[in-house]
């Protein structure tokens, strides 16, 4: 595509100016290729059987003296090793690519063997497959995600490389694809460095690999690479193409939801992109957790059509409420991280894996939110929510240390930023955009962050956007305040503020519900995170000490007392719903390796606790405090 500035009233309204380079549309950097909802199209599914082949010094990358690879280390060609040494016994290769072991992708590298549980470096995975390409349809590679730095070569050619092990990206091999044998390796590096996003140091397992699904997309010459549709805050729903390929300008295109009788069309421009609007019709029935409707939505353009399914509704902010179709909301939340049930997870995000855990919030805990953290979890878990009715927070790895004056770092973390939004942009249930979680304050950090700010407002004024911030506090005769004191507040929708008094300090427990919140802004406020570790059958009802499944029931009855003196506490999204892997827990007989925070332990049993918020949100949901 090429790039090219709309000015005009509604131009910051339209995410198709994101797909254009960096600098071509007021700095709004983003990918070249979008392939927007790319399981529905003509694909090959390159999931299931791969070779793998470990690399920890980088051979296959560099030679020794930092020249290219040496013709033994190449393991991305296309050579049949074993034939060429059965010709030529001289011939020396220190891979076979085809002789390797076999493993199941996508999934992490974590369970392929004991030794790869703590791995961080490169890893070669290969996989051959059959091909018939037809006319002219043009092909993409597209992965769901490679964590962390990937390299892609196919049939021998290098193709591209991503950095970031959360977002999706493809690479087109329109002209590399053989009719017949086709070769497609991939080198993944889930080394992280003082420099990325996010820095090595988190609370939360790497899970390198190939972690997301992985596809031969075919498309049409032309093809629709982004579309959207959503409903406007003035009650108009609106709709959005950009269109890819030679026939990109004026091309006539239309968005259809058949069964509210709407059909919106005319012609792109001389970019490939179009956008129109039409009234809201009555019957059309709004999106919500309790009523999560979808509708089937049919883009079209030229030879291409694209299904969607697509939930409509607006959120905003007043005051100190947020609003959900006009109606104030309380989110009844939890944060998750993107790891399965099982005592040996892989981040193998299956569709049964993804509901088990969402059907606990839903149905278990009686919640309407969910905080995926802390970092872009799958397409399937956005779509997934949509279907389920869960609003989301939707968040990038900007964790903890990140190197804030590096403009290399600050280009990665816009980048991550633009490929997420751009893949759920039709998503009803995503209502706030993430920019970082408990990042210092200062100078640095709040310019980088602004930037990021300013990315969300550009690419979707239609949602919230907001950051786990870090809280300031006195005690004063026994009396401790709280407050947000932090420059960014100002720039943020929503205030969001992680608080951990009675296990990291603060006061007992006793006194927890004591504690003041001083409001400073005019915003609504959620506790993005509080919580206690404790290990599921430990009960320990008599000491009640730490990693208790007793403490940390009383823990939540603290806090959960305490949220209820905060007039301006619109949400929660206590940490955490599930014990999840960490390498930084290592207490032997307690942690093991996991972080012990989870209302339910790492196989689903739940703990104490969970009965506790699942209560606090029933009567909440009962009381009709909130829509819900
Ligand atoms: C936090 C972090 C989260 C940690 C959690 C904890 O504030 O945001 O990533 O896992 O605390 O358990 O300490």
């Amino acid at each position: 595509m090429t790039g090219v500035i709309i000015t005009g009233a509604l131009s910051g309204l339209f995410f198709g100016l994101a797909a254009f380079p960096a600098g071509a549309a007021g700095d709004l950097p983003g990918p070249d290729l979008v392939l927007t909802n790319s399981a529905s199209r003509d694909h090959i599914d390159l999931t299931g059987a791969w070779t793998y082949s470990i690399d920890p010094y980088r051979d296959g990358l560099k030679s020794f003296h930092g020249n290219g690879p040496g013709l033994g280390h190449r393991r991305y060609e296309t050579t049949d090793v074993e034939a060429v040494t059965r010709e030529n016994p001289t011939a020396r290769y220190e891979y076979d690519m085809r002789r390797e072991k076999i493993v199941t992708l996508p999934g992490s590298w974590i369970n392929h063997a004991p030794e790869l549980r703590h791995y961080d470096g490169l890893m070669w995975y290969a996989r051959e497959f059959d091909a018939a390409p037809e006319g002219d349809e043009r092909a993409f590679l597209r992965f769901g995600a490679a964590n962390y730095t990937a390299h892609v070569w196919f049939n021998g050619e290098f193709v591209g490389r991503h950095d970031g092990g959360f977002t999706p990206f493809a690479f087109e091999v329109t002209d590399l694809l053989e009719d017949g044998e086709n070769l497609l390796v991939v080198g993944v590096d889930a080394q992280r460095t003082d420099q990325t996003v996010p820095p090595p140091v988190t609370d939360w397992e790497t899970y390198g690999g190939l972690t997301r699904p992985i596809r031969l997309v075919y498309t049409s010459e032309t093809f629709i690479d982004e579309a959207r549709t959503w409903l406007g805050r003035d009650g108009r729903i609106m709709a959005e193409l950009a269109l890819d390929g030679p026939g990109a300008a004026g091309q006539a295109v239309s968005v259809t939801i058949e069964s509210l009788g709407l059909t919106l069309d005319g012609r792109t421009d001389r970019n490939g992109m179009w956008q129109g609007s039409i009234a809201a019709p009555d019957t059309l029935s709004l999106w919500s957790p309790d009523n999560p409707t979808l509708y089937d939505v049919t883009f079209a353009a030229g030879d291409d059509t694209l299904p969607e399914r697509i939930g409509f509704r607006t959120i905003e902010v007043r005051g100190t409420d947020i609003l959900l179709n006009g109606e104030p909301i309380y989110l009844r939340g939890i944060s998750m991280h993107e790891e399965e049930l099982g005592s040996d997870p892989g981040r193998i995000m299956t569709e049964p894996a993804i509901r088990a855990l969402l059907s606990e919030i839903k149905d278990g805990l009686n919640g309407n939110f969910v905080r995926l953290a802390h970092y872009p979890h799958s397409e399937l878990t956005t779509r997934l929510a949509d279907e389920m009715g869960l609003l989301v927070w939707s968040e990038i790895p900007v964790y903890w240390l990140i190197d804030w004056n590096n403009d290399d770092t600050l280009a990665e973390a816009r980048m991550m930023l633009a490929e997420n939004m751009m893949r759920d942009m039709n998503r009803a249930s995503i209502i706030i955009w993430s920019v970082a979680n408990e990042t210092p304050v200062g100078d640095a950090r709040n310019s980088f962050l602004r930037k990021l700010i300013a990315d969300v407002r550009q690419r979707d004024d239609t949602r919230l956007v907001s950051a786990a911030l870090l809280t300031e506090s006195t005690t004063d005769n026994g009396t401790m305040r709280s407050w947000i004191d932090d420059p960014l507040a100002d720039d943020l929708d929503i205030l969001a503020v992680n608080t951990y008094n009675g296990w990291y300090g603060g006061p007992d427990l006793d006194g927890v519900d004591d504690i003041v919140w001083e409001a400073r802004h005019e915003k609504p406020m959620i506790f993005s995170e509080f919580g206690a570790g404790a290990l599921a059958g430990f009960a320990d009802e008599e000491a009640r000490r730490k990693f208790s499944e007793s403490f940390q029931a009383d823990y939540y009855r603290a806090t959960l007392a305490m949220s209820e003196n905060i007039p301006f506490l619109k949400g929660m999204s206590p940490w955490i719903l599930k014990d999840f892997r960490s390498p930084r827990r290592q207490h032997p007989v307690y942690q093991q390796g996991w972080n012990r925070k989870g209302l339910i332990s790492e196989t689903g049993q739940r703990k104490q606790a969970f009965h506790v918020l699942s209560d606090f949100y029933r009567e909440m949901q009962t009381a009709g405090t909130t829509q819900d």
